[in-house]
């Protein structure tokens, strides 16, 4: 097997050197590519993690200009008490990410998930109010100088949920109200006046999934409302958390609602992107081959619309990828979502990105 994980007869086949593997000095730096067509590429860490593997460290320097705090400013992580602030993951996140001279995207002001226990009861339609632009101003105001886009609301649209509007029966909504998302909008552009501000969702991905379909004229309401009521919002998130198990279909469909989702005036990231490989059969061989396909797939429709300025990667390397613990293989086969392996070898993912980027045209 080479570096990029293909029999010595398929790599010779693609004319790839088998001799000694290229030092990193020879990979193409993600970073760099994306950035010479107006695109800011980065990946989500955990600042303990960066930390104690300085290999890692090093690979991240290489290929990303802007670093995600994977789960550093949720608010079970900056919230141990209902009047304590805890900074020290968020913080240590920021100084790494100067160090390296990437830029931070702060994720997530609001969300449903990844609420500290005590919020459960401190959380009511008197105190909800309060307690949102509190958590903003404190958290968005801190790293104003430093997070330079938000997540600013996660996965706000539920269909399932059964309102008209498509929102999601939150916490905070049924605290506040649909008003809550431009509340926190507008906590957030005081707060952090120079900072993007995004609304931040999955499920909006593939063109043959019904609800993801129907999701997408969901959300393209919610942001024509948001928009026409002076809410500060610059930025569509499409999180991106790919399934290697489906046919990557990612056409007409999507590109229509990029374009619809231009016409507003935002701008648009994929934030969370890696590849599901818990279901996909075959060896590694197999399995990088068809996580590559997802990664070039998607890419290649999503980079050709110019309003796409962000994309991130859930993590770099598949050494340290939430999805194992999230989505393990039955085969207990170690899973492989992301562009790095667990070596921090290139793999064909990593090809897929190099020539997404290559191929695109410039912003
Ligand atoms: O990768 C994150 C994992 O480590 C956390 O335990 C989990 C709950 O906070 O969140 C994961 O990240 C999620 C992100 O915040 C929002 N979109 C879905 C991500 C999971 O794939």
């Amino acid at each position: 097997m080479t570096r990029l994980g293909l029999s010595r007869r398929a790599a010779l086949a693609s004319g790839l050197a088998l001799t000694a593997a290229p030092t990193w000095a020879a990979e193409r730096s993600l970073r760099d590519l994306a950035a010479a067509k107006g695109v800011l590429f980065g990946a989500a860490i955990e600042p303990h993690v960066v930390q104690d593997d300085p290999a890692f460290a090093d690979l991240l320097q290489r290929h990303c200009g802007s670093l995600t705090a994977e789960n550093a400013m949720k608010w079970n992580a900056l919230r141990p008490t209902p009047d304590r602030f805890d900074f020290a993951a968020a913080d240590a996140t920021v100084a790494f990410a100067r160090r390296q001279g990437a830029q931070v995207y702060g994720h997530a002001l609001v969300w449903h998930e990844a609420m500290p226990a005590w919020l459960d009861e401190a959380l009511t339609p008197r105190t909800a109010g309060a307690l949102l632009s509190d958590h903003i101003r404190r958290v968005a105001g801190r790293y104003a100088g430093s997070v330079t886009a938000w997540d600013v609301v996660n996965e706000v649209v539920e269909r399932n949920d059964g309102r008209r509007d498509g929102l999601r029966l939150s916490p905070w909504f049924r605290a506040l109200g649909p008003s809550y998302i431009g509340a926190a909008f507008r906590a957030a552009r005081q707060a952090a006046p120079r900072a993007r501000l995004a609304l931040a969702d999955y499920g909006l991905e593939y063109d043959d999934e019904r609800w993801m379909v129907e999701k997408r004229g969901t959300m393209l309401s919610l942001l024509e409302d948001l928009k026409a009521a002076g809410v500060p919002i610059h930025a569509l998130a499409i999180q991106g958390h790919l399934d290697g198990a489906r046919r990557p279909a990612f056409g007409a469909g999507l590109r229509r609602f990029l374009a619809q989702v231009a016409n507003l005036g935002l701008e648009i990231y994929i934030t969370e992107l890696d590849v599901n490989d818990q279901k996909v059969p075959g060896n590694v061989a197999r399995r990088d081959v068809v996580v590559a396909d997802s990664y070039r797939a998607f890419l290649d429709v999503v980079l050709d619309e110019p309003a796409v300025r962000r994309v991130t990667t859930w993590g770099l390397t598949d050494r340290h990828t939430s999805k194992s613990g999230m989505f393990p293989r039955a085969d207990r086969a170690g899973v492989r979502p992301l562009p790095f392996d667990a070596a921090l070898r290139p793999k064909l993912a990593y090809q897929a990105l190099v020539d997404a980027f290559a191929g695109a045209p410039r912003r």
